[in-house]
């Protein structure tokens, strides 16, 4: 099982030379052919390293990280180094000077779950600064809390596809339902249902519009309306302008279910700020056309609607709104809680909003308790290593950034996740100690001090589930572990040994062990609410369980039926459409009720001058983030060597440009390369380059380098989305463009640093 689908492997001499997806999958993904010829890449890490400036200089900051060579040290030097480095951070600075938020997907499978390892591990020692919320849902976890008294259950109890395949008649998805993002999902996935539902519905004579600056953020026949990039809250905001002075807003509902409309209407009428956010003033921003607004909505009040929203539409400067002016949007259309109708947010953007979830809590490794409580929000990696001490806000409360001496990363790639590398690059020449469990020398391993590989996924036991697929899987060893990698697990409990705490670690079992136990421990629970299921050999040998799933859902059909004995978790218990609480912490950039903002990044404000493109870095379709980049699928999508950026004809042609060249995308952040995809699906003004190519610097040395790769987070701002949440803001930045007629260098990005082997080269 993997992020993107299961699997059968077949194997030769180590290596994955075949994948078969899954019998019972609708429609699996095409990221499983990165698989084949991953497990000995020579990307991959074959043994423990140490940075060797700081194996000649002891810990301590650096601008060599990144540029440096490293040295092979055996296992046992390894854990020595690891092992007496964390016990001196801890005894002179402290256990809160050790960040261990370690953000990342990794791998799926419940026990090896590197995060997991990594906070367990680190909690033995005394704990870690952490970090909260996400990179993918960072506005949207902190904003929906005060708004619905709910987060993460907005995706894993959403409306389930059949139902809208069967009840939807108008499906208004705003950011689209991008089908290349369903084909992963945090933990694995055993069906991909979203392209079958959305026909299904068409095929009912159900109607889709999809609002994105990028027509195929919607597969398959749909209205396509392309508003500028960062302008869908104006477009909202114009919606509901047109149900209010239409008298088609369901007041019933509004006075029913929700709270602090009537603030909400003043704004929107224009009480407030003297402006009427009509469908005219929504066409100004968004460049649609007022008719379409006004049409929009009209249809919208006269059918069964639901309003959805992707994840990336709050991957912006002031990200809190869209999903926020969304569900208000939908509350005013009076169709929560009932099938096909209301409100949706992630379509589209993982595969998990819309299939059925699994009713009872499933196995997971036990993290133990952090006493450091420290935290930063997710995204503010540089700004606390580059200010240590320094006042932050987020969520009502002001903090102070740690002193970090030590980053402790498992299962993640910063330089794939974090905005304007160059300023990341800054940052990790910091701390005193970089360590990085990977099982890849990936941008990340190639800043570390201390590199411990790991194995990956293929190559040992685990089981997997996640809370929104039937199947419990038995992953089994596809090939034997590489070269001299390790499971993290194994590296942690050797750490731990040599600074004795080991039994609290290990609890006295293998990782084999550990597996049973957790199956066991989880069929126990089961077994009390009355659920059978095979034994831990017989599960081992069939290699799935069923599990029962809650079908049909209606996301908040419960809250519909009985508002008081099923109220939300909002201070009032109902839809906070003014939040008393988000408004009395005051801040200039989230207000008590969803409003418009204009983006920093836009096409409508000055900046544009200077560079008139809009660049959308959202997620690719050929790999999962920088997962793999190197695996066949992804390499077919390369234009000579670089990331693909789409581009229309027209700004192509206006800049000579013409599909397969390479050019210079760059702003005043930096610059990368990229190959030309001429493409009129979208908006003349942007362009669309994916995460995810390994970042790549012309001079590794130079912390403001060119990639020449194509990443485009070297030109994506590192700000958060606002003072409440602080969430990632790196979908959407305005970059310019020129053709790259220099000779082009060769990607490097996938081959090892120089690790020198002192039997063979000595040290001087
Ligand atoms: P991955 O490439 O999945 O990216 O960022 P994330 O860091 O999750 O990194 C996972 C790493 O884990 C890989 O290096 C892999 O080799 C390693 N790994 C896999 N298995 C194991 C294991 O068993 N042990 C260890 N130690 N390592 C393992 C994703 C993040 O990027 C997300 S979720 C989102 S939604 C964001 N999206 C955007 C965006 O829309 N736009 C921009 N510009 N930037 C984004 N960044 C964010």
């Amino acid at each position: 099982m993997a992020h993107w689908g299961m699997f059968r492997a077949s194997a030769s001499g180590g290596e994955i030379t075949e994948v078969h997806p899954e019998a019972g999958d609708a429609s699996p993904s095409q990221v499983l052919g990165n698989v084949p010829g991953s497990v000995r890449h020579r990307s991959r890490i074959t043994g423990p390293a140490v940075r060797r400036g700081w194996l000649e200089n002891g810990p301590g900051p650096s601008e060599k990280r990144g540029s440096d060579d490293y040295v092979a040290v055996s296992w046992d030097e390894l854990t020595d180094l690891l092992a007496a480095e964390l016990r001196r951070v801890v005894d002179r600075y402290g256990n809160e000077s050790i960040y261990g938020g370690s953000y990342g997907w990794a791998s799926a499978g419940r026990f090896h779950h590197a995060q997991s390892q990594v906070h367990r591990f680190l909690n033995c020692i005394g704990g870690y600064t952490r970090s909260v919320n996400s990179y993918s849902t960072g506005a949207t976890s902190v904003v929906m809390p005060h708004v619905l008294g709910a987060h993460w259950q907005m995706f894993s109890r959403s409306t389930s596809w059949d139902v809208i395949a069967d009840n939807t008649d108008l499906l208004v998805a705003f950011g689209g339902v991008p089908v290349k993002n369903t084909s992963v999902n945090h933990g694995g996935t055993s069906n991909h249902p979203t392209e079958g539902a959305l026909n299904a519905l068409r095929a009912r004579g159900g109607k889709i519009v999809t609002v994105s600056p990028l027509r195929d953020d919607m597969t398959g026949s749909a209205t396509w309306l392309a508003p500028i990039p960062g302008s869908d809250v104006a477009v909202m905001l114009g919606l509901a302008h047109v149900l209010v002075t239409e008298g088609r807003h369901d007041t019933g509902f509004l006075d029913t279910y929700c709270t602090g409309y009537e603030k909400f209407e003043r704004y929107l009428l224009g009480a407030v700020d003297g402006v009427a956010k009509s469908a005219a003033w929504a066409a100004q921003r968004s460049g649609l056309r007022e008719d379409e607004i006004v049409a929009l909505a009209r249809d919208m009040s006269s059918r069964r609607t639901l309003v959805t929203v992707t994840w990336s539409l709050q991957r912006i400067k002031n990200g809190e709104q869209a999903p926020w002016m969304g569900l208000t949007l939908a509350a005013m259309l009076g169709q929560i809680g009932i099938p096909g109708g209301g409100f949706g947010h992630g379509y589209g953007s993982m595969n998990e909003p819309g299939l059925a979830p699994v009713p009872y809590p499933l196995p997971t490794l036990p993290q133990g308790h952090n006493p450091v409580a420290t935290f930063i929000p997710v995204a503010a990696i540089s700004e606390m290593l580059l200010n240590p001490g320094a006042l932050f806000e987020y969520n009502g409360d002001t903090s102070v950034y740690p002193d970090i001496k030590l980053v402790h990363w498992a299962g993640g790639n910063p330089f794939h996740h974090h905005q304007d590398l160059g300023r990341l690059r800054r940052a990790l020449t910091r701390p005193d100690t970089i360590v990085v469990h990977d099982p890849y020398w990936t941008p990340m391993a190639k800043h570390a001090d201390i590199v411990v590989p790991s194995t990956t996924s293929l190559e040992r036991s685990d089981i997997s589930c996640t809370r929104n697929d039937p199947l419990l899987v038995a992953m089994q060893p596809a090939v034997p572990r590489f070269a001299d990698s390790r499971d993290d697990y194994d590296t942690f409990a050797a750490v731990a040994e040599k600074m004795g705490c080991a039994q609290e670690f290990t609890e006295g079992r293998t990782s084999g062990e550990w597996i049973r136990h957790l199956y066991r421990q989880w069929q126990g629970y089961l077994r009390n609410s009355g659920v059978d299921t095979p034994s831990f050999d017989d599960f081992w040998r069939d290699g799935s369980v069923a599990m029962n799933t809650e079908d049909r859902l209606t996301l908040f059909e419960d809250y519909r039926r009985d508002p008081v004995k099923n109220a939300l978790r909002t201070p009032s218990g109902r839809i906070e459409i003014f939040s008393e609480v988000i408004d009395g912490f005051g801040y200039e950039d989230c207000a008590g009720h969803p409003a418009w903002f204009e983006p920093t990044e836009w096409l409508g404000g000055e900046r544009a001058e200077m560079f008139p493109l809009h660049l959308i870095a959202n997620q690719p379709r050929t790999r999962l983030h920088s997962q793999l980049d190197h695996g066949a699928t992804s390499q077919a999508s390369k234009v000579q060597g670089r990331e693909p950026i789409r581009m229309h004809s027209s700004a192509a042609s206006a800049r000579g440009i013409a599909d397969g060249d390479v050019v210079r995308v760059f702003n005043d952040r930096g610059a990368c390369l990229a190959g030309v995809v001429v493409d009129d699906g979208m908006l003349a003004r942007v362009v669309q380059l994916s995460t995810g190519a390994w970042y790549d610097p012309v001079d590794a040395a130079d912390t403001a380098s060119m990639c020449k790769h194509g990443n485009p987070n070297v030109l994506t701002p590192d700000v958060g989305a606002s003072s409440l949440s602080q969430g990632c803001t790196g979908q959407h930045v305005l970059v310019q463009i020129e053709r790259y007629d220099e000779e082009l260098p060769p990607i490097t990005a996938f081959d090892p640093p120089q690790v020198i082997d002192r039997v063979r080269t000595p040290l001087v």
